[in-house]
């Protein structure tokens, strides 16, 4: 298996290796990051993907700064700046590299130091995953309980597996939790265009772990939440305020109206490092990434060949937009499910966790 379910290591070099998801499910291809500008890029072009794990390549990108400037902590300090820029949603990444700069500015040894805090931040991650994993299956077996179910419907939308956070993911690891326990569980996977995460990277994961699932096009949630086909919807999150918005996927909002309108329980699977305790109100503060349009207008795909192929799939002089992130806000999320436990989604709950 790529990576022992983790989406980066360091090789014997200490050069940085991640799993290129831009390749998955068609090829698998490791891609060696070996300077700050490397791991700027991998996060830029979505080699790597995920709060968690964009996150983690910035820790250890500034690790990588460390090596490549000698320690010279002005230099290393303005590549690690670059890094923080990459992406402007998921806050992990503000986080790791904040952390990181702290180490810069008191370490005696930077290059030994920023090392080991890359390597502690991801371990951790490990840590948190796995608790919300145990966590959010208390709620997966309660609701069964409750419903007199013997199967459990799950829907997720985009990737939050160990893909997007170290090693069993957010959203994802009640999943493989519910599946280590035994429990009968099926996953309704958002294709989540235009990227595909969902359709690529979780059906993956899943299928790859041997879990039911079933890929659906995005707008088929709803209906499946009238029919009473979906038990619970959980997703992973980039950024959550203090009053409990959450910024996700695009497309996650549509879903927690339909939830909502449909009782059923809508939770978002995060570790704490994804709450952003300085923003006060997410659905007016939290910066929105606008990506290329071309990511609308290009679908790649086998070929009835076999090879990998893109394809232009919309008129040629049409224009998209492509809002990579929308903002659910507090009062239809049901929990937020946390390494710490379950969190309401509002300022005072919320506050605690500081
Ligand atoms: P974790 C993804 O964005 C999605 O929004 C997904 O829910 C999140 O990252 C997962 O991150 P993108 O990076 O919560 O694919 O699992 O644009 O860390």
């Amino acid at each position: 298996m790529l990576g022992q379910y983790r989406a980066l290591w360091l090789n014997h070099t200490g050069d940085l290796e991640v799993i290129d998801q831009r390749y998955l499910p068609f090829e698998k291809h490791v891609r060696v990051l070996k300077t700050a500008s490397d791991a700027c890029e991998a996060i830029q072009d979505m080699t790597v993907r995920g709060a968690g794990v964009i996150g983690n390549v910035a820790a250890f990108g500034v690790y990588l700064a460390a090596r490549e400037f000698a320690g010279d902590k002005q230099k290393i300090t303005q590549a690690a700046l670059n890094i923080r820029g990459a992406r402007p949603t998921a806050v992990n990444l503000m986080w790791a590299v904040d952390k990181m700069l702290e180490v810069v500015k008191h370490s005696d040894d930077v290059v030994s130091d920023c090392k080991a805090e890359a390597i502690r931040q991801t371990d951790e991650d490990v840590k948190r995953t796995q608790a919300i994993g145990i966590i959010g299956t208390d709620i997966i077996e309660s609701i069964m309980t409750d419903k007199k179910i013997n199967q459990f419907n799950i829907l997720t939308h985009c990737n939050a597996g160990w893909l997007a956070i170290v090693d069993s993911g957010s959203a994802l690891a009640p999943i493989y939790e519910a599946q280590k326990r035994g429990i009968d569980i099926h996953v309704w996977v958002d294709e989540t265009r235009p990227r595909n995460q969902g359709a690529r990277l979780t059906a993956w994961e899943l299928q790859d772990a041997g879990i039911k699932h079933t890929i659906i096009p995005d707008n088929t949630g709803g209906l499946l939440m009238q029919q009473g086909k979906v038990d619970m919807v959980i997703t992973g999150a980039d950024r959550v305020a203090l009053n409990g918005d959450a910024a996700n996927k695009i497309g996650t909002y549509l879903k927690a109206l339909a939830a909502k309108d449909n009782d059923v329980p809508f939770y978002i699977a995060l570790p704490i490092n994804t709450f952003d305790f300085a923003c006060e109100n997410g659905v007016s503060d939290i910066e929105i990434e606008q990506r290329d349009q071309d990511e609308v207008h290009n679908m790649q795909g086998l070929n009835t060949a076999g090879d990998v192929e893109q394809v232009r799939i919309t008129p040629l002089d049409s224009q998209a937009a492509n809002y990579g992130f929308d903002v659910t806000p507090a009062r239809l999320i049901t929990g937020l499910i946390t390494e710490k436990g379950v969190v309401e989604p509002n300022k005072k709950a919320i506050g605690k966790l500081k």
